[in-house]
């Protein structure tokens, strides 16, 4: 079972992705918003996206409208914010480098 990210371990783990913010409300996570030129381009990375987590077994709450899609990571197993969150949040990163 995966533990929660606190302290300092989970400080480091948010200095290293700087356009995800932690969640105001609802579960304890991180969102970033993406935006792209229309809907076909934001479909595909969500399709990307898909593939990355069925792979991770690690899964976004997302919605997408038109060429925006807002993605939040939490760890429902941890009840918050996991190292799953973070090497998943890195590998959509990659995706979109
Ligand atoms: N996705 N975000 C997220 N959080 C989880 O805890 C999670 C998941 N996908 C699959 C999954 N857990 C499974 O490992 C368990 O629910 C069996």
């Amino acid at each position: 079972m995966i533990g929660k990210l606190d302290g300092d371990a989970r400080a480091q783990a948010l200095d290293g992705l700087p356009l995800w913010q932690t969640t105001a409300d609802g579960p304890d996570g991180i969102a970033r918003r993406f935006t792209f030129p229309d809907f076909v381009a934001a479909f595909g990375f969500m399709a990307r996206v898909a593939i990355l987590a069925e792979k991770a077994d690690h899964h976004p709450e997302w919605s997408n409208v038109y060429n925006r899609v807002d993605i939040t990571l939490t760890t429902h197993d941890a009840g918050g914010l996991s190292q799953r969150d973070i090497d998943m949040a890195k590998a959509i990163e990659a995706l979109v480098d």
